[in-house]
């Protein structure tokens, strides 16, 4: 489950986080198919838990999504008729939908009403929308901590099989469990999605997650050859330091690797002494997964707001623009991992003693708790428009099967490197203007800089560059807000 199924060299996928069904369907067929993006992570798609009061003054917060109340799809980003649309028309244009599947867990105490309308009992761990009933969870007979829920990191026996933030926690050794998962996901799939991310994976064991994707049929041939299995990536925090390790889940598909964010974000803040030379052997050698097994990304859902791993003086987000160009296009230059690209909504990030007041802030909503419609780059960041990213995945496409050659620094923070005779980038996070003539590895002929121009065939709308006929160029990196040159054939 850890080859991916692209279509004309395609490569990249991008996480519209919380979009609604209706405006992805749109994304897919005006920007998404045009520009390159092989696939989209959705939102959780089943019906979710509906906050409100009740949890201090948290209305409509982001991560009710991350409660389930039953695998019916129906949630804050739509019905069940506008998520089959949106697959067909994504899947029609070449680009694949992969769900946010959350099946550690159903919501935690409390009684209510689901995004569909199923009733749940948190308390008594009714969830007759499924249904599942208490005996479908763990409890005192698995799991060793007094209130059931996980104190301990560092003992495998509680980060399984007790409660992760007190969600009821599912019972994946019953058959019964395995079944409305595996028939969920089974659902999914017949639909066209081209697989899933697998929420809290640390949280369920390798094994059984392995006899869930055993469960699974293949991949819809209305779009997908015979035969493609679904796509997994499991969702597995491993900064180091715990006895479940990321490399174990390697067998059930990739996994996300977390160190990714926090090196790359601390190499370009320069914290501790870090210097973008440094990334000259990025990847395996800092104690990063091998690529083949690892999915990468600057920042997800959870880090930009002060959740899961990385910490607010490591991750970079959208808030620091200029930095964030820098760590998505060295990412997107770099041969390492399979990438997801952030796509965010604007909040207020109040940060007090290293956490975010907002950290709960749903999508732009109106009224509250009902979605709106995206429009980019207002309250919408839509991060995968940013002409620096976007055309940084056309780069990515173009060099995808070379290797970086040409290796040039400054000794300190301005780098440049190609992909074999493909592609050039030099990157400049120095507080002075860089000016060089580099081997660039490329034929002959006039470029666009992709960095500031829409197109990378001259006439330019940004920087023209002549590569001369020994592949050297002259080129001038700025330090404002664009600090980088990139090229490809
Ligand atoms: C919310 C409230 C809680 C409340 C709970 C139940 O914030 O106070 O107890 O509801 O009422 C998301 C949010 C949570 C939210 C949850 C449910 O982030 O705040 O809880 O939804 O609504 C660990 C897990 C990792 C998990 C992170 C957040 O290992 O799997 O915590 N990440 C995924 C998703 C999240 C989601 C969930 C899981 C739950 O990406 O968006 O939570 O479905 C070390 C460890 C990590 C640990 C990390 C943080 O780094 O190594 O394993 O991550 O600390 O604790
Ligand atoms: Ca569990």
């Amino acid at each position: 489950h850890g080859n991916y199924y692209c279509k004309d060299g395609k490569d990249v996928m991008v996480h519209l986080f919380e979009w609604r069904w209706d405006d992805i369907a749109n994304e897919c067929e005006n920007y998404l198919s045009k520009n390159g993006y092989c696939g989209v992570q959705i939102s959780p798609p089943n019906e979710h838990r509906i906050i409100i009061g009740g949890d201090g003054y948290k209305d409509y917060p982001w991560y009710q999504r991350y409660q389930p109340v039953s695998y019916k799809l129906i949630s804050r980003s739509g019905n069940e008729e506008q998520f089959r649309n949106m697959v067909k028309r994504c899947n029609d244009v070449g680009v694949y939908i992969y769900a946010d599947a959350v099946i550690n867990h159903m919501t935690a105490g409390g009684i209510g009403v689901g995004s569909g309308g199923s009733n749940w009992n948190g308390d008594n761990q009714d969830f007759p929308g499924v249904p599942y009933s208490d005996w479908d969870f763990h409890g005192r007979n698995e799991c060793p901590t007094e209130d059931l829920n996980i104190h301990d990191y560092n003992n495998p026996q509680q980060v399984r099989f007790c409660r992760l933030l007190g969600l009821r926690d599912l019972k994946h050794s019953k058959d019964y469990v395995q079944e409305k998962i595996a028939e969920y996901l089974n659902n999914l799939i017949s639909i066209g999605v081209a697989g899933f991310r697998i929420d809290a994976s640390k949280h369920m064991e390798v094994s059984r997650i392995g006899e869930i994707l055993g469960r699974l049929r293949n991949l819809n041939t209305e779009w997908f050859p015979a035969g493609t299995k679904a796509f997994v990536f499991q969702e597995v925090i491993d900064m180091g330091s715990e006895p479940i390790k990321a490399e174990h889940y390697f067998p059930n598909g990739r996994v996300t690797e977390f160190k990714h964010c926090k090196e790359l974000g601390d190499v370009i803040r320069k914290n501790n002494g870090q210097k973008l030379r440094y990334l000259r052997n990025w990847g395996p050698e800092w104690n990063m997964m091998p690529g083949m097994d690892a999915i990468i990304f600057t920042d997800n859902h959870d880090n930009q707001r002060g959740h899961g791993a990385g910490g607010f003086g490591s991750i970079l987000t959208f808030f620091e623009d200029r930095q964030y160009k820098i760590a998505n296009s060295f990412m997107l230059a770099w041969p390492y991992g399979y990438i997801k690209i952030m796509s965010s909504y604007r909040w207020n990030r109040q940060i007090v003693d290293g956490q975010d007041r907002n950290d709960w802030i749903g999508p732009p909503s109106s009224p509250p708790g009902v979605t709106k419609p995206v429009e980019c780059f207002g309250e919408w960041v839509c991060e995968h428009r940013w002409r620096q990213i976007s055309n940084m995945v056309k780069f990515h496409n173009a060099a995808v099967g070379t290797s970086v050659q040409n290796w040039w620094d400054n000794g300190e923070n301005a780098i440049a490197f190609s992909r074999g005779n493909k592609a050039f980038i030099a990157i400049n996070n120095e507080n002075f203007a860089v000016e060089e003539t580099f081997q660039t590895g490329l034929p002959a002929g006039d470029y666009c800089d992709v960095i500031s121009s829409e197109n990378n065939r001259p006439p330019c709308s940004g920087k023209p560059i002549t590569v001369n006929g020994d592949g050297t160029a002259r080129v001038r990196i700025e330090n404002d807000s664009d600090p980088v040159v990139a090229l490809h054939v």
